[in-house]
């Protein structure tokens, strides 16, 4: 079986734009590979975080990957800061890229652009960690939402840089990235990612949202004064999106919908959405209930971390020596 590996930050609420870029992805994935999901809790303090927060999103984040519909009989769920590995494989990773590189990162360039402040030195070379993450477990594929798709490049570079100069080591892996949703917008700038650390709550649908307050979120959302349903990314950004969201939680195609909506009115394509983002939180938050009152999270969490260590422990210590870093027979 092939193998899968990705992760998501626990840096605030989760979004529609994470279930329908990558979550859904992991779920239609888990019956034909060999799946690691995990949170990635060391790339979340590259930006400062509060300690009660971070451990409560960390929580939510495990507990909304079950109810967004993962096994835990199939995925093998954990922790990244319960194994080391992944930093120390980090800063070997971070030894073998170029300074470069790093500098062409959009999220770096995008936040040194903006002039802000306060840009930890962490934040400038996770994409090494992350390529870190993915190569332990020698995953073949990883599957993320379009903004992630050049660190996934980076972790392809440094595996066959590594292996160039050490000799054959890590598995290169390939991103997958979904053919609709692999980049949701906010509700209220169309041209912008819809971004869990997002400041105006009405620009996000966050899946614990309550599901009333969604529905006025999708009626307020930013569209055009076109009039014209139809899918055009370029002139009607708002538009596309609330076709693409309808699209992916419906499972129906956009011409599709489009057709439907011959002759119709924007107001009421937005009370479709409207009705369907509500009716698909209402049953996820009740799975999450669920699964927050069924006390299983700690368990599960163990037996992921416990089998996931075993593989990261055993890679690392076949780098160390391909290093020359160990010495004691
Ligand atoms: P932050 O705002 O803290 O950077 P984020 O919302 O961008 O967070 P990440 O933790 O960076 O979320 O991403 C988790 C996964 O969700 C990644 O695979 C990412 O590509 C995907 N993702 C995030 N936002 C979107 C979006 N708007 N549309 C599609 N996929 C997304
Ligand atoms: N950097 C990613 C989260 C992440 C990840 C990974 C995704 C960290 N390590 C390994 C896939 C594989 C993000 O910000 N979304």
């Amino acid at each position: 079986m092939k193998k899968m590996l990705s992760g998501i930050k626990p840096t605030g609420r989760l979004t529609l734009g994470n279930y329908i870029g990558a979550i859904r992805q992991f779920i239609n994935y888990q019956d034909d590979y060999d799946l690691y999901i995990f949170i990635a809790n060391m790339h979340a303090i590259t930006v400062a975080q509060n300690p009660q927060e971070l451990k409560r999103n960390t929580k939510d984040l495990i507990a909304l990957y079950f109810a967004c519909g993962l096994d835990p009989e199939k995925v093998t769920v954990f922790l990244q800061s319960d194994l080391p590995q992944h930093t120390e494989l980090g800063w070997i990773m971070t030894c073998h890229s170029y300074m470069g590189e790093l500098q062409r990162m959009t999220q770096y360039k995008d936040k040194t652009a903006k002039g802000e402040t306060g840009i930890t030195a962490g934040l400038f070379t996770y994409p090494s960690l992350m390529a870190a993450d993915i190569l332990l477990y020698d995953a073949d594929y990883v599957p993320v939402g379009v903004d992630q798709k050049q660190h996934v490049e980076l972790a392809r570079n440094l595996a066959e840089r590594f292996n160039n100069r050490y000799g054959d080591t890590f598995v290169v892996p390939k991103t997958l990235t979904p053919k609709v949703g692999a980049k949701i917008m906010s509700l209220q700038n169309p041209t912008k990612k819809m971004s869990k650390s997002e400041d105006n709550p009405k620009a996000t649908i966050d899946l614990l949202d309550e599901p009333s307050i969604a529905r006025k979120k999708i009626m307020s959302a930013v569209t055009d004064s076109i009039g014209i349903i139809q899918y055009d990314v370029e002139n009607q950004p708002g538009i596309a999106n609330l076709l693409t969201i309808l699209s992916s939680l419906n499972n129906e195609t956009i011409e599709h919908i489009v057709a439907r909506y011959q002759g119709k009115g924007y107001g009421e394509l937005k009370k479709e959405v409207a009705q369907v983002v509500f009716d698909f939180l209402s049953e996820l938050q009740e799975r999450y209930r669920a699964f927050m009152a069924s006390g299983q999270l700690e368990e599960i969490l163990r037996a992921g971390n416990e089998k996931a260590g075993k593989i990261a422990y055993k890679k690392t210590a076949k780098i160390k020596r391909k290093l020359g870093l160990n010495i004691l027979k």
